[in-house]
């Protein structure tokens, strides 16, 4: 599906293997993405740079993950109208918490879509991203609903696979004794 759709931002590259996830789960649904170490902290121009100039290549939706007093989603939203979904990172003796708030706690004007922390936080920050998209883009919406019935297919063989396995060891109790 067309280009680069998904702008993934972290602010340092130790946030990394995290954040992938969020592009994984968008090369689930056929998404294309970007990711970028970029950190409002360390490199401000950087990042601005960046947002002004993510539309024109096609860019629609933002993911920005950071740790400890994680402003990048914050400084993302106030530098693009594009959506930024923002994902709290677990880099501190705080566990997360820290940056939890930091992205969670916005004041009113400037909105980010907070994710849980840590990888299941990036993988939903992708599956929102591909939701928002769906909205204008009928294959986005298609890919994506081939996407849920898939996980919930392999949930149910789960439940399938679990009751056979009780079933079985219940028979053979039932044998014994
Ligand atoms: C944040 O500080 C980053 O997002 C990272 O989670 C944390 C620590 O960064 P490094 O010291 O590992 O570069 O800005």
């Amino acid at each position: 599906m067309a280009g680069i759709q998904v702008g993934i931002l972290m602010g340092s590259a130790s946030d990394r293997p995290v954040m992938e996830e969020a592009g994984k789960a968008l090369d689930e649904i056929g998404i294309g993405w970007e990711i970028r170490v970029l950190s409002a902290h360390r490199t401000p121009g950087a990042v601005r740079k960046y947002l002004r100039e993510a539309p024109g290549r096609g860019v629609r939706v933002v993911i920005a993950g950071a740790g400890m007093a994680a402003h990048l989603a914050g400084v993302s939203a106030a530098e693009t109208d594009l959506p930024v979904i923002g994902v709290p990172l677990n880099s501190s003796p705080l566990g997360g918490l820290d940056s939890l708030l930091s992205t969670a706690q916005m004041p009113p004007g400037i909105p980010v879509a907070a994710m849980g922390i840590g990888p299941a936080g990036a993988r939903n920050a992708g599956l929102l991203a591909a939701r928002i998209l769906a909205l204008g883009d009928s294959r986005v919406a298609r890919a994506y609903r081939r996407f849920a019935e898939g996980q919930s297919a392999s949930v149910l063989a789960a439940d399938r696979a679990l009751q056979k396995e009780r079933a079985a060891s219940k028979k053979r109790a039932s044998r014994r004794g």
